[in-house]
Formats: structure tokens, C-alpha cells, sequence
């Protein structure tokens, strides 16, 4: 049990919308599941983009700027090849995370390594003070990412803690982002802190597996945003499925409650800044310098 109440006494957060993830077009040829877009970002501030991708070459996602947030990506299978404008260049196969941080700016492209590639990358926005601040990485290894089981329940700690254990990412924006595989029969209360937003993607499920927030509601497929309302406890979920495993990742974050003004990969607080972002990005300023000379390889 993840909670720190019995299962008795633990109210659930209620589901207030659902959106299956329809496929889309998006880099070079790529296709994803876009599960959070513009109109959900309301709903899940500080969270602005949820996309699970397959992507196969010589399809990918070529150089590409962006600036103002966070780009988190978790492969699921196969590998993602990364290079940006710095010379920063890697690549993170399955269960491996990059949490990266444009800010001011990135220029880079991520480009898939086998056949066969998929994975989730989400975009957390950062509060107006982080926006400009200088890119980081945190890569984490498979190894690195702490992991649990209890009562039928694994628990894959990506950002936060749960069951016990603690993911070692430093969140700029608080974050929760947990990578759960329920055996049949088995289910979890996992505790949210009660000012902050929460979803879950579910990436597989039986028939009539997937049952979230009260257990007599109806069962979620697989590919569906599940965005929670407000609660002080945090959700519940249920596998009712006789046979197959259900598998979500659970992702809460701080609201930071500041305007979003996107334009595409650039994501600021007003539509001045907007206009000096593409300036910048065009005339390779205030961190796009680099963006004059440099080609991913
Ligand atoms: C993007 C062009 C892009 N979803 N999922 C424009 F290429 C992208 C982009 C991605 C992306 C990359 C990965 Cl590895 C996984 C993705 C979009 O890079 F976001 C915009 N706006
Ligand atoms: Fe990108």
C-alpha cells in the first residue's frame, strides 16, 4: 500500500476527464499520441504536453529549438539518439529517462536509434523565474531509477517518492511522475499532495482492467488520459482484469498559476516575450547563439 491510510479510509480523487489519444503527425515523419494538448493545460498546470511516440527511421525529430520548460522523455522501447547545440549527445534506451531542461534555450535534435521505438515524453512548464535560466540534463540510466514491489504492485519511481522510495531527480517545477504495473486482481492508493494537479496514461490494459478513482466506475483502456479532480488524499486505482496486467504512469505536478502563452516549442508567460523568443531564436541571441552555426550530425 502506498499510503500512508488504509484502503478503508482513503478517498480517491475522482476522475473529472478522460481523452483517448488520438494519433497525429508531428517532426519528420514521426507519428504520437498526443494525450495532453492546449486544451488540458488549464486542467494540469504546470503540465503543457503529454505525447507517446513510436517513431521508426528514417523518421524522427530533427533540430528543433525550445525554450521556457522542460522536455521529459522515457523510452518504453528501442532507443532515442539525442544531440544539441552545445555538443551535449547521447542516447537512452528502454526504461532509461532524459529530464531536460531548455530553458533559455535548446537547439537539438532526438532521432530513434532501431525498428522499433516508442516511449512518452512530456513537457513540464517552468515558473516565470526558471524560464531563462541555463540548460541542464539529468540523465538516468534503467539502473538509476529506484524501483519496488508489493502485493502485486510494482512501482517505477521516475521524479518523487512512493512505497518507500525516492527517485533522485531534482524537479524545478514539484513533479510526481511514477511508472506503475498492477498484476490482475491487485490495486494502489497512492498519496498526491492536495494543491497539485494529477493525471494518469494508460499504456496497457486488459479488458475491464484499468478502474481508476472509484472502484465501481467504468474500466479505461489502453492510450487514455485519466485527469483527476481535487482531493486530499490521492488516487486510487484498480486491476479488475482476470488475466492481464494493467500498466499506467501516474504523473502529479505543483500548479505554478502564471499565464502560458505557446508558440510551438517555445513556451512563455506573455506574447511579448514570444516575440523576443523568435527574434532571439532567428538573430541567435540571449542563448540561441549557437543556433546560426551548428547542424545535428
Ligand atoms: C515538437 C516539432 C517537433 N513530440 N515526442 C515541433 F519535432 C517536436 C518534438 C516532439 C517530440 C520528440 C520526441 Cl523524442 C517525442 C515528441 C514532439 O520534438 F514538440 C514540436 N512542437
Ligand atoms: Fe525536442
Amino acid at each position: 500500500m502506498s499510503s500512508s491510510s488504509s484502503s478503508q479510509d482513503f478517498v480517491s480523487r475522482p476522475v473529472i476527464k478522460k481523452v483517448f489519444a488520438k494519433l497525429q503527425k508531428e517532426g519528420d515523419g514521426a507519428v504520437v499520441r498526443r494525450g495532453i494538448s492546449r486544451s488540458e493545460q488549464k486542467l494540469l498546470d504546470p503540465f503543457l504536453m503529454l505525447d507517446e511516440f513510436s517513431v521508426s527511421p528514417p523518421a524522427g525529430f530533427p533540430d528543433h529549438p525550445h525554450r521556457g520548460f522542460e522536455t521529459v522523455t522515457y523510452v518504453l522501447e528501442g532507443g532515442i539518439t539525442h544531440q544539441d547545440f552545445k555538443g551535449h549527445k547521447g542516447t537512452i534506451y528502454a526504461g532509461d529517462v532524459q529530464w531536460m531542461t531548455a530553458g533559455r534555450g535548446i537547439i537539438h535534435s532526438e532521432m530513434p536509434e532501431e525498428e522499433v521505438n516508442k516511449g512518452l515524453q512530456l513537457w513540464i512548464n517552468l515558473s516565470s523565474n526558471e524560464k531563462m535560466i541555463e540548460p541542464n540534463y539529468q540523465e538516468l540510466s534503467h539502473s538509476d531509477i529506484p524501483k519496488t514491489e508489493q502485493n502485486g504492485v510494482e512501482v517505477k519511481v521516475i521524479a518523487g517518492e512512493s512505497m518507500g522510495i525516492q527517485s533522485p531527480v531534482y524537479t524545478r517545477t514539484p513533479t510526481m511522475f511514477l511508472d506503475f504495473t498492477l498484476q490482475p486482481g491487485s490495486q494502489i492508493h497512492q498519496n498526491i499532495p492536495e494543491s497539485w494537479n494529477a493525471f494518469a496514461y494508460v499504456l496497457e490494459s486488459g479488458e475491464g482492467g484499468g478502474v481508476f478513482g472509484s472502484s465501481n466506475s467504468s474500466p479505461i483502456s489502453a492510450h487514455s488520459v485519466v485527469v483527476f479532480g481535487p482531493g486530499n488524499d490521492g488516487v486510487s486505482v484498480w486491476n479488475k482484469s482476470s488475466s492481464k496486467i494493467l500498466r499506467f504512469v501516474l504523473i502529479a505536478g505543483e500548479p505554478i498559476g502564471e499565464p502560458v502563452v505557446q508558440y510551438g516549442p517555445f513556451v512563455m508567460n506573455t506574447q511579448a516575450e514570444i516575440d523576443m523568443t523568435i527574434e532571439d531564436y532567428h538573430y541567435g541571441k540571449n542563448g540561441f547563439e549557437m543556433a546560426k552555426y551548428w547542424r545535428s550530425q
